[in-house]
């Protein structure tokens, strides 16, 4: 018997200790290496011209690529593709595509930056005074002023109770405290943003003071964010992907990082009955053009972080489907938040009506985004979200050993 088994080889690391292991030497690994990790590479609307060359130069280079049906025979115009290779066949294609006319130039450019966006690991969180190395998982623990959010609804309206959470989340290890003072959970009414301020003001000044570590305001309403960026503020997390124009020429004015979320429809209604032809390519097509046109009005990339809003325009099946892919939104080069934390899909799996059952569901499911590649989990429950996450963070941190 051999004792064959198929190996589970998530990183260059984990390839390079068993090409170590059978005595492969130094200098032939990165040829190995590359034919060791396989990438399947989805693009929208390529030109029959451009999706015939990227065949033929993949087929060329060790791989393939699936086209519409009327692309060989030029009966259709445009097309969805897929490409699939090694690493090192597509260090092949790139470089030649790149020498083809039309737009395959630009396409293979588009190609080789999700490719490094993908496998590129640590990066950091610019905050003005402290940036924060993003080398493990963050905790970002949730406050909510309100009477109506879905889980903690009416229990920190009084601002001592509100500070003391704050403070709480702080000492079990949260890493950003998030403060919101509009229930966003489907079916709710937006507040003025008079009466938002009104409830987030003295927490806000609350937290603010004294705390360790950055306070970001969940507000989409740039008149509420710039109070609370005055206030101390150093983060604004918009649940409506920046929709607000006056919102981004705020943070252009500033150099606070944002979270650019994606929701479908809005909160009164954007569960009635939402529908998706491609989810998470309409997801990562929608946060790409939020931040082009961010950067676009002087908001520097480097300061927004993306997140696929569980929960926002989503039925069950959505939400479990963006977890099961949630790496793919990483081709977008930007650190992911996601929030899971007692939300319905999970009481939806589990069975469990109320949000403060959802425990376990929600340590689970903030698990699994962590290894599929989110940078930020939002959590109500800092102190297990944190432990889990430890755990989390050790496996995926754990050495090859012999
Ligand atoms: N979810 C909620 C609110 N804000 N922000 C980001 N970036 N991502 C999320 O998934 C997200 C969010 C909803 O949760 P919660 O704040 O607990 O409830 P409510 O909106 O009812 O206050």
């Amino acid at each position: 018997m051999f004792n064959a088994r198929v190996l589970a080889l998530r990183t260059e690391g984990d390839v390079d200790a068993e090409l170590a292991h059978v005595g492969v030497q130094t200098k032939g690994r990165p040829i190995l290496r590359s034919k060791a990790q396989f990438r399947a590479v989805k693009l929208y609307q390529v030109g029959y011209r451009e999706a015939n060359i990227a065949k033929q130069e993949m087929l060329g280079s060790g791989g393939d690529v699936a086209t519409g049906k009327g692309i060989s025979d030029f009966t259709q115009e445009a097309t969805e593709v897929v490409i699939l290779g090694t690493l090192q066949a597509y260090r092949r294609w790139i470089p030649r595509m790149k020498r083809q006319p039309f737009q395959c130039r630009a396409l293979a450019a588009e190609v080789e930056e999700a490719l490094r966006n993908y496998s590129d690991q640590d990066s950091s969180i610019p905050f003005p005074r402290h940036p924060l190395a993003l080398d493990h998982t963050l905790v970002m623990g949730v406050v909510n002023v309100t009477p109506d959010s879905f889980s903690d609804g009416g229990r920190f309206l009084e601002p001592g109770a509100a500070v003391a959470e704050a403070r709480a989340m702080e000492a079990a290890g949260a890493a950003i405290l998030d403060i919101g003072a509009e229930s966003t959970r489907p079916g709710s009414m937006p507040v003025d943003a008079g009466e938002e301020w009104r409830r987030l003001e003295p927490v806000l000044r609350g937290v603010v003071e004294g705390a360790k570590v950055p306070v970001s305001v969940d507000t989409y309403k740039p008149e509420v964010a710039q109070r609370a960026l005055d206030l101390g503020a150093s983060m604004v997390n918009d649940v409506t992907g920046l929709r607000d124009v006056a919102m981004v020429k705020l943070l252009a004015r500033t150099d606070v990082p944002a979270v650019v979320m994606h929701m479908q429809g809005d909160p009164r209604t954007m569960q009635e009955s939402p529908q998706y032809a491609d989810l998470l390519g309409e997801i990562t097509a929608h946060l790409r053009e939020r931040l082009h046109a961010a950067e676009t009005a002087g908001v520097g990339r480097e300061r927004l972080l993306v997140d696929p809003g569980i929960g926002f325009g989503k039925t069950v099946e959505h939400n479990l489907q963006i977890l099961s892919r949630l790496r793919e939104i990483r081709s977008l080069g930007r650190p992911i938040v996601v929030g899971v934390s007692r939300k319905g899909f999970i009481g939806r799996v589990t069975g469990q009506a109320t949000p403060e059952e959802r425990l376990a569901g929600s340590l689970a499911a903030a698990t699994l985004a962590a290894r599929e590649g989110a940078h930020v989990v939002r959590a109500h429950d800092v102190a297990p979200t944190v432990l889990a996450l430890q755990v989390l963070d050790a496996v995926i941190k754990a050495k090859p050993s012999p």
